[in-house]
């Protein structure tokens, strides 16, 4: 982590438990807001007005909070608008690296080889974990923001015209039924399997596992007769659950301790998975390879740093059901 802008070499990636063993996750720091006039969002300061080719997404393909990011980039068609950049998956002694390994970059405008570099160029005296997603204002030179929940939102709606509008991730009429699935899916899934990962006592660890298979099996029941999770048509639900689910078998089910069942074993959610799998702007997102070296690298959970060969995941990168 940085302390005051500083590179503390103590770091390891598992952010902090309470004293019963229980994951805790950091509070986001950057909070600021992209808006078509540049006025303030919900939190933070104003001043990020959006224009092309003004903001830079960092992102890990490991890491299912940035990929929420890069789908919502995908769907809103904000590539020629919104750039990006990929770490390597692995996360090393000074966290997120940029680098040669396959699927990522080198840090296209500084030239800097950690994303800490970044934190303290924004802020020299930050004191905090190092996360991706990172949002970047290229003329400001400073973070926008870096809360995947609130970059997903503001690519929805924060660019305008500069976005296709045909898709609405947020719908005004759906947004309490999405409010309400996403606070429920947030602890006991989404956090959930990493509240299971990281847990330091048995007692913490098989609670977040009830809660993940308890949230599994609410889905099988949702996902009955239905091919989203809220109305007809993909949603900001979607995203979330999504980038949770196609880490499971591969990565979850055997580093996080997750293994009660697997998502192949819940027919309505193996078929939503593939469903929003095979939309061309999704599976583009998605880098089987990266989250496999990346999750098996995190030390303090697999030391030797071996990374399983299975499963074979044909059943879901395969088309029909
Ligand atoms: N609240 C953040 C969480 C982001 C996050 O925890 N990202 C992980 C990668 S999956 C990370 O960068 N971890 C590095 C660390 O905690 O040191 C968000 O949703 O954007």
């Amino acid at each position: 982590m940085l302390i005051n802008g500083k590179w503390s070499k103590n770091f390891h990636p598992v952010q902090s438990s309470d004293k019963e063993g229980k994951f805790l996750r950091q509070a986001s720091q950057f909070r600021n807001w992209i808006t078509p006039n540049g006025s303030a969002g919900p939190t933070g300061k104003a001043g990020f007005t959006a224009e092309p080719d003004r903001y830079h997404l960092y992102v890990a393909l490991i890491c299912p909070w940035a990929s929420r990011t890069l789908m919502a980039r995908k769907l809103k068609k904000l590539e020629n608008i919104i750039s990006v950049s990929v770490v390597e998956p692995f996360l090393g002694s000074q966290c997120w690296a940029f680098g040669d390994y396959p699927g990522s970059d080198h840090e296209p405008l500084y030239n800097y080889t950690y994303i800490h570099q970044l934190y303290s160029h924004a802020a020299s005296d930050y004191t905090g974990q190092v996360t991706v997603p990172l949002l970047w204002d290229k003329k400001r030179q400073t973070i926008v923001n870096n809360e995947s929940a609130d970059i997903i939102r503001m690519l929805n709606s924060g660019f305008a015209n500069l976005a296709d509008n045909s898709i609405d991730l947020y719908p005004e009429s759906l947004r309490s039924e999405i409010d309400h699935i996403n606070h429920y899916l947030y602890d006991s899934f989404n956090n959930g399997v990493y509240q299971a990962g990281f847990a330091t006592s048995q007692s913490a660890y098989e609670e977040a596992v009830n809660k993940v298979f308890k949230s599994l099996a609410f889905l099988e029941q949702r996902l009955k007769g239905r091919s989203f999770l809220v109305g007809d048509r993909i949603t900001e639900a979607d995203i979330r659950t999504f980038v949770t689910l196609i880490r499971f078998d591969v990565a979850y089910y055997g580093l996080f301790k997750t293994n009660i069942a697997q998502v192949r074993d819940y027919p309505n959610v193996l078929a939503y998975t593939k469903r929003i799998y095979h939309i061309p702007e999704v599976s583009n997102t998605v880098n089987f390879d990266h989250i496999k070296q990346g999750y098996y690298s995190v030390k303090a959970l697999n030391p030797a740093g071996i990374v399983p060969k299975g499963p074979d995941i044909s059943f879901l990168t395969t088309q029909g059901v």
